[in-house]
């Protein structure tokens, strides 16, 4: 894989490295991402599963396609992406990781400063009084109820017309402001305001680069585009900075 000699001097010198993940960073550990072929949303519509509304109308089915959205992710493991990024964070001083996904894969890869945008499919929370809540057991639908007040459990993840954490999207900001580098990796770049993180780092000065084997909605926009798998670029980058 060929880097330009500008890249690599720029994270040669380079103090504070910011990162955006999305789904495609997890593929290769098996967990099947949005909007691919035998993507998540060709198997049920986002509209019908992943919104607060279709969750009221039946929390039963909606935590049942999380539970299987579980227990794909509890039998994947964090691949030679998830890792690289890893002993990336040790090369910089500041190196922060700002994720879409929920299957906490860049925390047990062993990452330390991930930003999660859009939840954490660990976590579970009461609809009504937001009392935290254990992972809900399916086949026992009374354990989907809160022992509290008796509302519905839901994951802790930000749905389509759900505001994000506040904290986690000032977070997230802040490092697009430092990053003298910004990657963008694995995302299809669709889903707002996620998708305008790696544009802001730019305005703000960073060097952008995108790792995808797709060209994305902003892969025009970026000061570099490494077209290939997340697994396999990152693991080829983090020998060149080695060097
Ligand atoms: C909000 C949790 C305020 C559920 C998800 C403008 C501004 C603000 C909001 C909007 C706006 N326009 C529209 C909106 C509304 C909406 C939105 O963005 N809709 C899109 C679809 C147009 N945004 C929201 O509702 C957000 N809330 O802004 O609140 C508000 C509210 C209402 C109206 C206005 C404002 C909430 C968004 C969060 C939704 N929740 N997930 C769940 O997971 O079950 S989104 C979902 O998509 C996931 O979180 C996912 O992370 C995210 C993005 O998808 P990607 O990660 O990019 O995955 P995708 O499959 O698309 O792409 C994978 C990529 O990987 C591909 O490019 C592929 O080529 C690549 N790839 C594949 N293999 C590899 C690889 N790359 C590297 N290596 C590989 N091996
Ligand atoms: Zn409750």
């Amino acid at each position: 894989m060929k880097f330009s000699s500008q890249l690599i001097s720029i994270l040669q010198n380079a103090h504070s490295v910011g990162v955006l993940t999305g789904a495609g960073i997890s593929a290769e550990s098996g967990i099947p991402t949005f909007r691919d072929q035998g993507g998540l949303w060709q198997q049920v519509k986002p509209e019908e599963m992943a919104n607060f509304e279709a969750f009221l109308n039946n929390p039963n089915l909606v935590q049942k396609w999380y539970q299987h959205r579980r227990e794909i992710i509890f039998n994947s493991q964090p691949n030679a992406g998830h890792l690289a990024l890893v002993d990336m964070e040790n090369l910089f001083s500041k190196f922060n990781i700002i994720t879409q996904n929920i299957d906490n894969l860049h925390q047990r890869a062993g990452s330390k400063n991930v930003i999660e945008l859009h939840g954490n499919i660990n976590r579970n929370y009461c609809s009504r009084c937001l009392a935290p809540a254990p992972e809900p057991v399916c086949e026992k639908p009374e354990t989907l109820r809160c022992q509290h007040c008796g509302a519905p459990i839901r994951p802790d993840i930000v749905w389509f017309g759900e505001m994000l954490p506040p904290e986690s999207l000032e977070d997230a900001i802040n490092v697009c402001r430092t990053a003298e580098v910004f990657f963008s990796i694995g995302t299809s770049s669709l889903v707002h305001p996620a998708a305008r993180l790696p544009l802001l780092a730019q305005e703000y000065g960073a060097y952008t680069v995108e790792v995808n084997p797709e060209r994305t909605s902003i892969t025009g926009f970026m000061d570099e585009s490494l077209i290939g798998q997340a697994g396999v670029i990152l693991p080829e980058l983090l020998k060149h900075l080695k060097r």
